[in-house]
């Protein structure tokens, strides 16, 4: 009996002493939540050394409880409010394909522009432009799927009078929609026309990765004043809940990417950006929920339900933003998002992004800390979600 106790003993000090020796040396990031972490403890009633700060989950932070996770568009009126304040604004299952759209709701999504994306960075090669085209977008057994692939004959009338033939083909889909126009000089301009935007709230996809080399898909939000150099982000930030260039880990850690950037993307553009890495792998062929909570003080960060990242950086947008989820291929340069190298798209392989959801929440008490709209009403396609924020810099809109 006591042989055994001391057996028992000595296999636990071994167990621990193998478990700190590969924490040490696994590499998973503690994350960096910057002190938000208070907004989770505070609701457990808990001590920053009482738990783990790496397994924060949304619960945590917000009592999505009661809440509809059905496809869904709030349009005014009678909102369905939860104990701690929270609503359903958008909620998309893509279980309803539309006839036009590339099958999306209209009132909702329009598929990001036909244009090119990113010029060819090899003069031989002008075929590994990157281009977006609408036609790669559609909606399939309540997935959205972005297709990507090289194509020497692309037949797309929009893009065949733009001369996008050859290339690499990809593209997007987006609560605004542009609209070309004539930029008055023979050249193509457009009308920033957002469908749906909000300032603040919880906006959650589960998205499945394009798995090929030189690809990267982003879920991310922008608003049409995020240009304007003064206000730091409060008149719009780029909030990149993710962007996926890490497909090559070589210590095989799954990392990824969130970033905000504000007051344009010049000289004047400012960057805060945080790579996590992570215990599961991202790239399992398997869905994955990417997810952001916005309030008035602080963007908290979410992958798989687990809080990555937490920061106030820029300054707390407070101007409502679109949703934005696009598909990318280098363009010959085999570079992607976060300085990573991720190899050259090969010509006999097609992948594609797929969403599975997108789900966006509101709450009561975040709504009086939205900037004013610059005409006094309600922020709406009439006066295209704009704000009375105005700057002297202005290169946008
Ligand atoms: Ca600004
Ligand atoms: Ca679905
Ligand atoms: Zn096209």
């Amino acid at each position: 009996m006591k042989k055994k106790r001391v057996a028992i003993a000595l296999i636990t000090v071994i167990i621990v002493t193998v478990a700190i020796l590969f924490a040490g040396c696994s590499g998973y990031d503690k994350f960096t939540l910057n002190g938000w972490e208070k907004i989770a403890l505070e609701r457990m009633g808990k001590l920053p050394d009482e738990v783990d700060l790496t397994k924060l989950k949304v619960e945590d932070f917000i009592d999505l409880s009661g809440l509809t996770t059905d496809t869904y568009l709030y349009t005014g009126g009678e909102k369905n409010v939860n104990n701690e304040g929270w609503y359903a604004t958008l909620i998309d299952n893509f279980d309803v394909s539309y006839t036009e759209n590339s099958g999306l709701n209209p009132q909702i999504w329009a598929t990001s522009r036909h244009d090119i994306r990113w010029a060819s960075q090899k003069k031989n090669h002008p075929e590994y432009a990157n281009y977006w085209c609408s036609e790669m977008v559609s909606v399939v057994d309540g997935v959205v799927k972005v297709k990507a692939e090289y194509d020497a004959d692309h037949q797309c009338e929009v893009c065949k009078s733009y001369g996008h033939t050859n290339g690499r083909f990809t593209g997007g889909f987006e609560t605004r929609a542009e609209v070309v126009k004539s930029d008055g000089k023979g050249g193509r301009a457009y009308d920033s026309n957002i469908i749906w935007a909000q300032a603040f709230g919880y906006y959650e996809a589960s998205v499945r990765f394009p798995n090929l080399d030189g690809m990267w898909s982003a879920f991310w939000l922008q608003g049409n004043e995020m240009r304007e150099i003064g206000n730091d982000g409060l008149d719009g930030t780029e909030i990149d809940i993710y962007e996926s260039a890490f497909r090559y880990n070589n210590d095989k850690i799954s990392r990824m990417g969130h970033a905000l950037l504000w007051n344009g993307y010049g000289k004047s553009g400012k960057i805060e950006d945080q790579i996590v890495k992570l215990e599961q792998n991202l790239y399992d062929g398997n869905f994955h929920t990417f997810s952001l909570l916005w309030t008035p003080e602080c963007y908290v960060f979410f992958i798989d339900g687990y809080a990555t990242w937490a920061t106030n950086a820029g300054g707390v947008c407070r101007v409502p933003e679109f949703l934005r989820f696009t598909n990318e291929i280098d363009a010959g340069d085999g570079y992607g998002p976060h300085g990573q190298k991720i190899g050259q798209f090969p010509h006999d392989k097609s992948a594609s992004f797929d969403i599975d959801y997108v789900r966006v929440y509101q709450n009561v008490n975040y709504l009086e800390h939205m900037a004013p709209s610059k005409d006094g009403n309600p922020y709406s396609q009439a006066n295209n979600f704009e704000s009375a924020y105005d700057s002297p810099f202005d290169t946008a809109n």
